[in-house]
C-alpha cells in the first residue's frame, strides 16, 4: 500500500471527530479518507454518496492488490499448480459488502463511514450490480471464484467485460421491456486494465502451407482482420485469508496498428468505422440462456476471449517454465458449458503451428489439460455451429476439428467396426451439403479428460442419454459434481441477522465448513431459539415488503406465506402451472370465503429472453393474474400475487431471507441442477418441488418430512411420453383445472381481452410440452399441505431449521473441493 504518500496527506483529512467516541484514525479509515482525495478528487464535505462507495472501493481495491501480489509470489514459490476457469459470464453482482465483510473490514468501514455522516448499508446501495451473466451458470462462476479463493486454491477466472451486462427489465402493461444495462457509466472502481499486457486475437483470413527447412509441414494462418483483447484484472478475496485470486475480463479495442488498409487509402472515416465494428465484440452479453442461436457475433465473442485467455495462459506458462510440455503438471483449464469449447483446437493450433508440437503429443498436452462441465440435457441448447460460418472466421481451426475427428471416429471404429450409426451420432459433425454443423458438445468430449454433470440425476441422464455413446467408450470420463453456493455471500451476507444467531448458537465454523450447520439441529427443539428464528424471517419479510410496496405499489403481508419463485422464465420451469395454481386458489377462496385459508403472497420474478414469445406471455399473464386477484376485495387478506421486476444478484439477496416457500417445480428431467433452491433453504424456506436436478439431493439431506415433494419422477415423465401424452385428459378429468382455464380464456383477466392468451392455452392444451397438466393435481395437493403445516408455526420453524441444518453438502467450498481434488489436480497454498 501506498504507505509514503500517508505523512503528506494525513495532516489535511481527518476523520470527523465524533464528539462521544474519541478515535485516532484507523489506518483504514485514513485509506479511505486518502482515496477521497487522491482518487476521487474530492473534499470530504463535497462528496456525494457515490463518491464514498467510490472511496471506500478505491481503499480496499489497494488492499486486494496487496494481497494478490502476496498470493502470486506465493504460488510461484511453490510452482503450484492452478486452475484457469474459462467462462463466458461471471454473474458476480454487488462487490462493495463482499470484500468488506471477506477482508473483515465491517467495523472499521461501518465508523468510518458513519463519520462521514452515512450509515454503511446506504453505501453498499450506491454500487451498481456487475451483471456479467444469464443465471445459474454465470452465478455459479461467481460462487466458484469465491469459493477458491477462501479455500487457497490458486485459481484465475477468465471471460468477457462486456460494456452492456445482462438487460433490465421493466415492465410496462404487463409486458416485458428490455433496457440497456450501461453498468459502467460512472466507472468500475473495481478493475485494474493492464494495456501493456494485451494479446492480438485474428479473425477469418486464410490458411498456407510451406515446407520448413527441416522438411516439416508449416502451417501458417494468415488472418483478414486482428482485434485487440485488452485484459482488466478485477480481484477476488477469500474470506479472512489473505489470498486474493485474479479476474481477467477482456475488453476488445481496435487495432489500428494492424488494419491501416483504409488509413493508408485515405479513407479516414470509413477506417474509424471498422475500428468501433472491432470494439462491438465486447460490447454486450447475450440474453438467450437456453436458445443458442447460431449468430456470427457469439462466435466472435468466443474465440475473442478463448484466444486471449490462452495466449495470456501459455506466456505465463513459458516465463515460469520455460517449456510447454509441463502444461499439464502446472495447469488446468475448465469449459463452462461449451461456450469456450473453441479453446480446444486454438490450443491445438497453439501447440503445432506456433510451437512445433507433432499431433501426439500436442493431443495428449491438450487432453490433459482440459475438462468440461455440461449444465443442460436440452436439445435446443446445445451449440452447433454452422460450418460455413465456423471456417469463414476460424479457417485453422475447422481444419483441427476435421482432424480431431478423422483421429476419433478412426478409434471409434476400431472399437466398433461396422456401426455407423454409432460413427454418426458420435461424430463432431452432423448433416452435410450446405447445413454441415460441429457439435461443440461432442468436440468438448473428445478433447476433455474430464466431463461432468451437476446434479446426480442430471449426471446420470448424460450417461444414460445424451453422452451414452461416449460414456461406452470412456466409462472413466463422465463424473457428477453436485452444485454448490457460497454460503459467505448467500447466508452471512444476504441474511446478517440469521447468520448473527446461528453464529450465537454453533459458532462461526459454518462460514467455511458449512457442513457445521448440523450443529443446528438439537436448536430446532429450543422454543426460545424458533421465537428468535421466526422473528428474523418476519423482520425481513417485513423489509421485502418495503421494497415491493416502494417498486410496484403492492401491499404485502409479511404475516403471510410468502412463496416464492425467482429464476429466469421458461416453459419447464413451469412458473405457467404456478400462476394456474394461484388462480386455482383464488376461486376456491370465492367459493368459501370463510374457509380456513392459509394467507399467502406469491412472488415471482425473472427475465425472459427477448425472442422467447412464451416466456414473456408467462410473464403478462402473471401480471395480468396478480392485477386481476389484487384488485378483489374478497381474497384480499388470504391471497396476494405479484411479478417483482428486474430480478438479479442484489434484488436476489433481499428476496430469500424473507421467503418461506421455495419453488422448485422443473418437469422431472428436466432442470441440470437449480442453485436457487439452495439458497432458498440456506436462508430456512422450505421446499415444494419436483424430484428434478439437485432437489433431489436436497430432498435425501433435510428428509422428506421437512419439504414437500410432488409430481411425476423422471422415469414417469419418460414412460408418460412414450405412451403418448394427452394434455386434454387431465382438463377432462379435472373440474378445478377446466374453471381456471375457463377464466383465462373468458379474457376476464385481460381486461376482456378474450384472445390474449389463446396460442398460450391452445399450446398447452395441444402440446403441453412440460407436463403442466399432469403435475398439476399433484402439486396443487402439495400446496395444499404447505399451507396447513405453514398454520402451525411452530413445526414450520422446526422444519425450517432443519433444512439449513441440513445444507452442509451444498457449499460451493464442497463443490470446488471436488473438482479440485477429481479433475484438476490442484491443492490449496500453504498458510
Ligand atoms: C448459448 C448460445 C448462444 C447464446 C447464449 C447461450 C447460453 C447462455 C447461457 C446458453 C446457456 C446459458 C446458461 C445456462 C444456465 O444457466 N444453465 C443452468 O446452469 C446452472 C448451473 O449449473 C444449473 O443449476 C441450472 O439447472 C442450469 O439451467
Amino acid at each position: 500500500m501506498a504507505k509514503n504518500k500517508k505523512d503528506t496527506t494525513a495532516n489535511k483529512i481527518e476523520p470527523d471527530q465524533d464528539p462521544g467516541a474519541s478515535h485516532t484514525p484507523s489506518s483504514f479509515a485514513t485509506d479511505c479518507l486518502d482515496a477521497l482525495r487522491l482518487a476521487v478528487g474530492r473534499e470530504r464535505e463535497d462528496a456525494t454518496p457515490y463518491d464514498r462507495y467510490l472511496a471506500l472501493a478505491t481503499a480496499i481495491r489497494g488492499r486486494q492488490l496487496d494481497a494478490w501480489l502476496d498470493t502470486e509470489a506465493r504460488r510461484r514459490d511453490a510452482s503450484a499448480k492452478r486452475v484457469h476457469y474459462l467462462s463466458l459470464e461471471f454473474l458476480v453482482g454487488r462487490s462493495l459488502q463482499n470484500a468488506v465483510l471477506n477482508l473483515g473490514l465491517e467495523g472499521e468501514a461501518r465508523v468510518g463511514i458513519n463519520a462521514l455522516g452515512m450509515v454503511l448499508e446506504d453505501v453498499y446501495e450506491e454500487e451498481h450490480d456487475a451483471a456479467l451473466g444469464n443465471g445459474g451458470l454465470g452465478r455459479l462462476a461467481a460462487c466458484f471464484l469465491d469459493a477458491l479463493a477462501t479455500q487457497g486454491y490458486p485459481a484465475v477466472g477468465h471471460g468477457i467485460r462486456y460494456e452492456y451486462g445482462m438487460f433490465r427489465q421493466e415492465i410496462r402493461d404487463g409486458v416485458q421491456l428490455e433496457r440497456p444495462d450501461n453498468w459502467l457509466y460512472r466507472g468500475n472502481p473495481w478493475e485494474t486494465p493492464r494495456p501493456d499486457e494485451r494479446v492480438a486475437v485474428g479473425f477469418g483470413g486464410h490458411v498456407e502451407y510451406h515446407t520448413g527447412d527441416d522438411g516439416r509441414l508449416q502451417v501458417v494462418w494468415s488472418p483478414a482482420t486482428t482485434v485487440w483483447a485488452v485484459p482488466h484484472i478485477t480481484l477476488v478475496p477469500g474470506w479472512r485469508n489473505g489470498v486474493s485470486n485474479p479476474l481477467v475480463l477482456w475488453d476488445a479495442a481496435s487495432s489500428d496498428d494492424f488494419n491501416l488498409g483504409y488509413f493508408n487509402d485515405g479513407d479516414y472515416i470509413r477506417a474509424v468505422e471498422d475500428k468501433a465494428h472491432d470494439e462491438t465484440i465486447s460490447k454486450v452479453l447475450y440474453p438467450g440462456d437456453a436458445n443458442a442461436a447460431g449468430k456470427a457475433l457469439r462466435l466472435k465473442q468466443q474465440y475473442f476471449f478463448v484466444a486471449a485467455s490462452l495466449a495470456r495462459i501459455l506466456n505465463e506458462h513459458l516465463t515460469e517454465e520455460g517449456a510447454l510440455d509441463t502444461l499439464p503438471e502446472r495447469v488446468a483449464i475448465h469449459l463452462n458449458d461449451t461456450h469456450p469449447v473453441v479453446a480446444i483446437p486454438e490450443l491445438m493450433r497453439l501447440l503445432l503451428d506456433e510451437h512445433g508440437f507433432g499431433w501426439e503429443a500436442a493431443w495428449d498436452i491438450s487432453t490433459r489439460t482440459f475438462a468440461y462441465t455440461n449444465h443442460t440435457l436440452m436439445p435446443e441448447a446445445l451449440e452447433r455451429w454452422d460450418v460455413g460460418l465456423f471456417g469463414g472466421l476460424l479457417p485453422r481451426h475447422l481444419e483441427l476439428c476435421y482432424e480431431i475427428n478423422r483421429r476419433f471416429l478412426r478409434e471409434v471404429s476400431q472399437r466398433w467396426p461396422r456401426d455407423g450409426e454409432r460413427l454418426a451420432r458420435m461424430s463432431i459433425f452432423e448433416g452435410g451439403e450446405g447445413d454441415k454443423r460441429i457439435r461443440m458438445a461432442n468436440l468438448a468430449l473428445v478433447g476433455s479428460h474430464s466431463v461432468n454433470g451437476v446434479a446426480a440425476l442430471h449426471s446420470e441422464l448424460l450417461r444414460r442419454d445424451l453422452f451414452r455413446d461416449f460414456h461406452e467408450l470412456w466409462p472413466s470420463k463422465l463424473r457428477n459434481i453436485t452444485n454448490g453456493v457460497t454460503q459467505r455471500r448467500w447466508l452471512r451476507q444476504a441474511n446478517p441477522a440469521l447468520a448473527t444467531l446461528i453464529t450465537e448458537a454453533i459458532g462461526e465454523r459454518w462460514l467455511t465448513d458449512l457442513e457445521a450447520l448440523t450443529e443446528l439441529v438439537p436448536h430446532a427443539e429450543d422454543a426460545a431459539f424458533r421465537e428468535t428464528w421466526s422473528g428474523i424471517k418476519r423482520l425481513n419479510a417485513h423489509v421485502l415488503a418495503e421494497y415491493v410496496s416502494d417498486r410496484i405499489q403492492v401491499d404485502i403481508d409479511p404475516a403471510s406465506l410468502f412463496d416464492v419463485q425467482v429464476k429466469r422464465i421458461h416453459e419447464y420451469k413451469r412458473q405457467l402451472m404456478n400462476v394456474l395454481r394461484v388462480l386455482a386458489q383464488y376461486l376456491r377462496i370465492k367459493d368459501d370465503p370463510n374457509g380456513d385459508w392459509t394467507p399467502r403472497t406469491v412472488l415471482l420474478a425473472g427475465k425472459a429472453a427477448p425472442g422467447y414469445w412464451a416466456a414473456k406471455e408467462i410473464i403478462r399473464l402473471t401480471n395480468d393474474v396478480a392485477r386481476f386477484i389484487n384488485a378483489d376485495p374478497a381474497t384480499n387478506g388470504l391471497l396476494k400475487l405479484a411479478f417483482i421486476p428486474d430480478y438479479g444478484v442484489s434484488l436476489a439477496e433481499r428476496i430469500f431471507p424473507a421467503s418461506d416457500l421455495s419453488e422448485q417445480i422443473s418437469t422431472a428431467g428436466t432442470e441440470a441442477s437449480g442453485t436457487g433452491n439452495m439458497k432458498f433453504a440456506l436462508n430456512g424456506a422450505l421446499t415444494i418441488g419436483t424430484l428434478d436436478g439437485a432437489n433431489i439431493e436436497i430432498a435425501e439431506a433435510v428428509g422428506a418430512r421437512n419439504l414437500f415433494i410432488f409430481g411425476l419422477s423422471e422415469p414417469e415423465v419418460r414412460e408418460l411420453r412414450v405412451a403418448g401424452y394427452r394434455p386434454r385428459d387431465h382438463v377432462e378429468s379435472n373440474a378445478e383445472i377446466r374453471r381456471v382455464l375457463d377464466l383465462v380464456i373468458s379474457g376476464a383477466i385481460s381486461d376482456g381481452d378474450a384472445s390474449r392468451y389463446s396460442a398460450l392455452m391452445d399450446n398447452l392444451l395441444d402440446w403441453d410440452p412440460y407436463l403442466v397438466l399432469a403435475d398439476f393435481a399433484s402439486y396443487s395437493d402439495a400446496q395444499d399441505e404447505a399451507g396447513r403445516c405453514f398454520s402451525d408455526s411452530e413445526r414450520w420453524t422446526r422444519m425450517a431449521i432443519l433444512n439449513v441444518a441440513h445444507m452442509g453438502r451444498f457449499s460451493s467450498d464442497r463443490s470446488v473441493r471436488e473438482y479440485a481434488e477429481g479433475v484438476w489436480g490442484i491443492a490449496p497454498l500453504e498458510v
